[in-house]
């Protein structure tokens, strides 16, 4: 399938409003991500690896802000467990609507159900393997430990889960170079100077990142008993947690 080239923020605007999930960005979505994301593509594809790995026959799956689906995509291509189900959940109505003309395209044994669901708000049933892939940093920060719980009290034992952040870091001088180097990143990979600075303005009161101490803290009060970071890519980072 064709993607359209995201240039959102390429001509100068008087006032950059806030970062919102519509139907300008679920057009231009997957060159905007991986024009954006550090070893966003080797994720998805290790996701793929991760599910077939833990998902457990007769369980669900679930990929919690799927956007357009990539994980899920991955996903089931991989699974060969009987019985799985994958709920691939966003409350953007307009990638959602966007994610079906993606998932339609293959047949698979696999059952794929979307859901257009707060995460915060979302009761797990049955699940073996979840996927956050850089969805939490959008969530409210106080509804974060929430969430988590959440899952983790949907998940059967031997579970897995997967969280993928934009990270922060405490230290003000290695805070500062990993941002440089995802902005050099950024432009090489063609966005240039104004777009990366109207993206920033745009998505620092909506994109709020933490510290990899802060992810693992929290996985283990939730109970989550091994995490391990199996990736990291300049301030981008992916944490796999088993129950
Ligand atoms: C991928 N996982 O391609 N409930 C449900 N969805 C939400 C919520 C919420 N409370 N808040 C935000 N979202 C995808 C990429 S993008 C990451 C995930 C990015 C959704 C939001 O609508 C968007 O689709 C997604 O989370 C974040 O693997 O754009 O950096």
């Amino acid at each position: 399938m064709n993607h359209d080239k995201d240039n959102i923020y390429a001509s100068a605007q008087d006032q950059v409003a806030d970062f919102e999930f519509d139907q300008k960005v679920a057009n231009v979505f997957p060159d905007m991500i991986k024009r954006s994301v550090p070893g966003y593509s080797h994720i998805i594809a290790n996701i793929g690896v991760l599910a077939e790995q833990y998902a457990q026959p007769n369980s669900q799956v679930y990929d919690l802000g799927c956007s357009l689906g990539a994980a899920t995509i991955a996903m089931r291509q991989r699974i060969h467990a009987p019985g799985v189900k994958i709920i691939a959940v966003d409350n953007s109505q307009a990638m959602l609507d966007r994610s079906r003309q993606f998932l339609d395209l293959e047949d698979s044994p696999t059952v794929v159900e979307t859901l257009c669901a707060d995460i915060t708000q979302l009761r797990l049933e049955q699940c073996s393997f979840a996927v956050l892939n850089f969805t939490l940093q959008f969530i409210e920060p106080n509804l974060r430990s929430a969430t988590i719980a959440q899952i983790f009290d949907g998940m059967l034992p031997g579970g897995a889960l997967i969280l993928s952040e934009k990270l922060r870091f405490d230290n003000n001088e290695q805070d500062r170079l990993l941002t440089e180097h995802h902005h050099d990143f950024k432009r090489a990979n063609g966005y240039s100077d104004l777009e990366i600075s109207q993206k920033r303005q745009a998505i620092e009161r909506v994109l709020l990142p933490e510290t990899s101490q802060e992810h693992i803290s929290r996985l283990h009060q939730a109970g989550f008993r091994t995490i391990s970071q199996w990736f990291q890519s300049f301030n981008f980072a992916s944490f796999i947690a088993i129950k």
